[in-house]
């Protein structure tokens, strides 16, 4: 089954809107199989999005997500990753749909409340940057049959 690594960003936190972000994913119909509060250290962060190094953002990107606690997540489930980036919404909250995370709760870029993977390898490389194996707990939620013919 597909895994997405998702994050709560420091504004998401500092914000109380974990349980309303946590909430989207599991009513949707994902399972949650990882999930941990940490501060992200530089180093972390400047691999997380390395590639974005050398852009004019990136040290101002590396202060926010420094700043405060982030809840990093495994979620699973059939096209998890795609789903997971509608749920989203655009990378600019004012261009994001109405309905999706950044679309209902933000209103600047460099504030986009969430970060999820983008496509299935850049989740396998951002799971095993951010997750050591026996964190993530893999289990058959009941209502499987209820959420997939
Ligand atoms: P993340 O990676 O945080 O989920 O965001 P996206 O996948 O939607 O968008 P991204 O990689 O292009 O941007 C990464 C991160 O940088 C911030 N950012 C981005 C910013 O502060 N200013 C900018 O001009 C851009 C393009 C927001 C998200």
């Amino acid at each position: 089954m597909e895994r997405t690594f998702i994050m709560i960003k420091p504004d998401g936190v500092q914000r109380h809107l974990v349980g309303e972000i946590v909430h989207r994913f599991e009513v949707k119909g994902f399972t949650l199989v990882g999930l941990k509060m940490m501060k992200v250290s530089r180093e972390l962060a400047e691999k997380h999005y390395d590639v974005h190094k050398g852009k004019p953002f990136f040290s101002g990107l590396i202060d926010f997500i420094t700043s405060a606690p982030v809840i990093a997540m495994v979620w699973e489930g059939e096209n998890v990753v795609t789903a997971a980036r509608k749920i989203i919404g655009a990378t600019d909250p004012i261009s994001a749909d109405p309905g999706s995370i950044r679309g209902d709760f933000g209103v600047s870029i460099g504030r986009n409340l969430i970060h999820g993977s983008d496509a299935i390898e850049t989740a396998e490389r951002e799971i095993a940057l951010w997750f050591k194996d026996y964190e993530q707990v893999g289990w058959e939620p009941v209502r499987h049959s209820w959420l997939y013919e």
